[in-house]
Parts: C-alpha cells; structure tokens; sequence
C-alpha cells in the first residue's frame, strides 16, 4: 500500500504551492481528524444545509466538505487545502455524470458567486484585431448556442498508480467525468476578435484568487495551441447537464478544451490573451502539465531532461458497475459489466474485459458517442466458469490502435498519462 502523499498542494506545478498558509491536510493526520470530529460528534451527521461554511472551513472533515459544495457522499476527498475530490469509479455509472459526482480540482480560492451571472464578463486581448470585452449575455446572444456531451478530465488522472510515486493529488481513474456543455464555441468568438495572422497561443485566466492570498499572484493560467482553440469543440460554457454552470465548476463562465488536460479549461473566466509565442503562466513551465520527451529513469530528478507540453489525454476504461469488492449470490453465471471508456484526441474503437488476467479478452458491446470526444458507455455479460473470486480486467483500444498498457509506464515527476488497465475485484458465493 502507498502512504498518502502529504503534500497535497504540490499537485501542478510548484509555481501553485501554497506559501506559509499553516494550513493542514487532513489526509496525513487522520488521527486529528478523529479528535476533531469527537469534539463536534453530531456534525458529521447533519444534513448539507446544516453544516456552516464556518464549521467546513476548520474542520477538514471530507463529509462536511462534499456536502457544502453539494456533492455525493461517496467521493473521495483526496485534497482540502485547495478542495479536490474524485468519484470512485462506481459513481460513474449514468451516462452523462450528474453534477453531485462530477469529480472538482481547485488550485485556489474560488470567488464569490455574483449577483447577477449574466453580468459576468470576459476579455478578449493580445494578438487580436478588435479586442472584445462581453458578457456573459453577450454571448449567449451573439454567437451559435452549442451542447456537446464531453469529459472533462484532470490531468494528473490515474497518478496513484505510479510507482515510485508520484507528487500531486493521488487520483485513481475518477478525476474525470461526462456532461453536458452549454455555451459557444470559443472558435466563434476568436473569429470575431480578428486573430492577427501572428497569433499562436492562448493564455487562459480566471477569477480565483491564490491560496498565499497573495492577490497579485495567478492561481493558475493554462492555454492551448491555437489549433487547438479554433477546434469545433472548444467552447466557453455556461450550463452543465442543462442547468447553470455550478459556482464549484467554474460558474458562471469557464473554458472547456476537451480531450486535453482539464486544467486547460479555465474556471471564472475573466480573460483570454492571444499570443504570439507559448504561454508561460503558472502550469505551463518547469515539470507542471509537462511529460520526458525521451523516457526517464522512475523516480529521478528532472534536472538534464527535456519535457514537452502534455497535450491528448491517454486511452482509458472504467468498469462502473458492479463495484469493486462486490459480492454476488453463490451460483451467478453470468456476470453482467456497465463502463465507459475515452481517450483524449483519439477516439476509443474497441474495449475488452479479462476474467482471467489478460489470458483471454472479451469484447465489450460499445455505444456510439453522441459527438467527439464524449465518452463511449459499454456493457458486457460473460460466462462465469464457477463461484469464487475474479478480477475483472478492462481495456480500451484507440482508432490509432494503441491500447492501455497493464502496469503504468512513462513516468514522470509529477505522474501525468497513467492509464493502466482498470482491475477490480468480484466474489461469486
Ligand atoms: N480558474 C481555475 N480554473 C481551473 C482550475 C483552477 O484551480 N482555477 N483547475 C483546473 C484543473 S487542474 C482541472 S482538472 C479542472 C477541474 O474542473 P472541475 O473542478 O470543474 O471538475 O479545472 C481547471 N480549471
Ligand atoms: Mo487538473
């Protein structure tokens, strides 16, 4: 078993570290939790409404947490000092995620929601030859309305099952999830800025403010490829699943750059500078959001090593029903599998599901995805030779014909693109 990684601040980029906050994780000292959780013992039981955001603020108590910003119980807080928490692989069984178990990563302090959401405004500025400033009105009424089905996942996904561990929030496969989008298409609103034919880069920025309360400091500023901006897909969203864009999510307005690292789709977004050259804020320098461009020695320094921008997210397959640990009646022959399975920019083609450790693989039935990059929900029902116990293996194949690898490989500092095979265990009788 791995120790808990302590520094849960670290996750992307030490440009996003905390500075001398004296805050705790509660993740290394689950002993204190214990205590602080006797000293109050009916708060962990009181409904979301009841628990104050004075009470959530002392006391790390993952319960609290999940409550005030509305999500399922059964996610796993794996960070509070910035909130970041994943769904176990289970609760991604609907195939759109419902809010309450879509997975949340901040890097700050979100802002405050404002009064009036159609007021919130963007600017667009650099290497452009109108700059705009809109509302969030604005957009809505200037440019084509779009819903894409599409997952949004965190970059450092899967960085649990990296060996020698690696530095960050340690999340299994559930740093990611699948909505529905609301917005425009940011292609739409770039066009309508004028890109100068200079312009190369975008540089993302957004509302929150930095853990050091250090108001000049970026919580984080991602950007993309322009190519990668001018893409059909990318958008500036204000609903998720049909409903306003959650204040937790980024509401009233973010990015969302699908298939690529999630911290590509900035949340409360403010600003979008053009730029000419690759943009250098906070997660895009040093070893944040950056793999080995040649393989590196697991566990090594990055001193002498050349890394490139991470950009397509890696192949992967969740198992979402029955749960890990499950338990069937004694006699069950058929076991009957529910997943999903998404790969970046490259589409998944096949999934197959092993009962016997990869020595026999069997095909999955696949659905279509409603557009690029939503996931493609699976089910699978196979012969069960006898009671006892199983390991369910599931593997995605992508239309470039490359397939998720057993064990983790490519390691990297900061542990980005670990996609091995999802394993979970069942017991027959
Ligand atoms: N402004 C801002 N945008 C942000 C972040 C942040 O901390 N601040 N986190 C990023 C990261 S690392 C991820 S994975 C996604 C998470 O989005 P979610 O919390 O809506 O799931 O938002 C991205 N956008
Ligand atoms: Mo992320």
């Amino acid at each position: 078993m791995k120790t808990p990684h302590r520094d849960v601040r670290a996750d992307e980029g030490s440009s996003q570290q905390a500075q001398g906050t004296g805050r705790r994780d509660f993740l290394g000292l689950a002993g204190a939790v214990t205590v602080l959780g006797a000293t109050l013992p009916l708060a962990r039981n009181m409904p979301g409404g009841f628990v104050s955001t004075a009470y959530a603020q002392d006391n790390p108590d993952p319960a609290a947490m999940l409550a005030q910003v509305g999500k399922n119980s059964g996610l796993s807080v794996i960070g509070d000092r910035p909130f970041v928490a994943e769904a176990p692989e289970h609760l991604l069984n609907d195939d759109t995620t419902p809010i309450d178990k879509f997975f949340v990563r901040q890097n700050g302090i979100p802002p405050e929601a404002p009064g009036d959401a159609q007021a919130w405004s963007i600017i667009v500025e650099g290497s452009v030859d109108n700059p705009l400033t809109l509302t969030l009105a604005d957009l809505k009424q200037r440019f084509e309305n779009v819903t894409f089905r599409m997952v949004l996942e965190c970059g450092g996904n899967g960085r649990s099952f990296f060996n020698p561990p690696a530095r960050g929030n340690q999340w299994t496969n559930g740093g990611a999830g699948c909505a529905e989008w609301t917005g425009v298409r940011l292609r739409d609103v770039l066009l309508a800025a004028g890109l100068k034919p200079s312009a190369a880069y975008t540089g993302h920025f957004g509302a929150d403010s930095h853990l050091s309360g250090d108001a000049d400091r970026e919580v984080i500023s991602r950007g993309v490829r322009i190519e990668k901006a001018l893409e059909e897909h990318s958008m500036i969203v204000w609903g998720m699943n049909g409903q306003d864009l959650p204040l937790v999510h980024g509401g009233p307005l973010r990015l969302i750059i699908p298939g690529w690292p999630g911290s590509a789709s900035q949340k409360w977004l403010t600003r979008i500078l053009i730029r000419d050259d690759e943009h250098d804020g906070p997660g895009m320098t040093g070893t944040s959001y950056r793999v080995p461009a040649t393989p590196m020695i697991p566990g090594s320094g990055p001193e002498g090593v050349e890394f490139r921008i991470l950009e397509s997210m890696p192949l992967r397959s969740i198992v979402s029903s029955p749960a890990n640990g499950t338990r069937l009646p004694a006699g069950t022959r058929k076991l009957e599998l529910r997943g999903a399975a998404w790969g970046g920019d490259v589409a998944v083609s096949a999934v197959h599901v092993s009962l016997d450790a990869g020595a026999t693989w069997h095909a999955v039935d696949l659905q279509e995805p409603r557009n690029r990059y939503d996931w493609r929900r699976w089910t699978a029902a196979i012969d069960l030779p006898s009671d006892g116990y199983y390991e369910i293996w599931a593997r995605a194949t992508g239309e470039d014909g490359t397939m998720q690898p057993h064990v983790v490989g490519n390691w990297n500092p900061q542990g980005y693109g670990g996609n091995p095979m999802h394993r979970l265990a069942v017991l027959v009788g």
